[in-house]
């Protein structure tokens, strides 16, 4: 007997699902009391700036209330804030550093 009529088939699109992890903004706030010259040396301790660099990304903060300084995985991320808030603190300035979902 021949049921082919009773087949049925069904196409599912698919793709490989390369998920990448979600990246984080790492940003640096204006303040009115941290030193301009600290500020800079954060940016080079941590974030791997040259001094001019990090100049120009201190500027960019002073002028405009803040500035994305780095966009790293979450893990990255809380580890550069949490180092700069503990370096701040250590020294006894006010700066802010916060990161936020790209
Ligand atoms: N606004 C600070 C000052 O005039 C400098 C500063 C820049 C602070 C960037 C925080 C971030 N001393």
């Amino acid at each position: 007997k021949n049921d082919d009529d009773q087949d049925t088939s069904v196409v599912v699109e698919t793709r490989p699902k390369t998920k990448r992890p979600p990246l984080y903004k790492v940003l640096l706030l204006n303040d009115d009391y941290t030193p301009m010259e600290f500020v800079v040396a954060v940016l080079e301790r941590f974030f791997g700036m040259s001094h001019a660099q990090a100049f120009d990304i201190m500027l960019t903060v002073h002028q405009k209330g803040v500035a994305v300084v780095g966009v790293f995985s979450h893990e990255i991320a809380e580890t550069k804030v949490a180092q700069v808030m503990d370096f701040a603190r250590q020294h006894q300035h006010p700066l802010q550093c916060t990161m936020e979902k790209e």
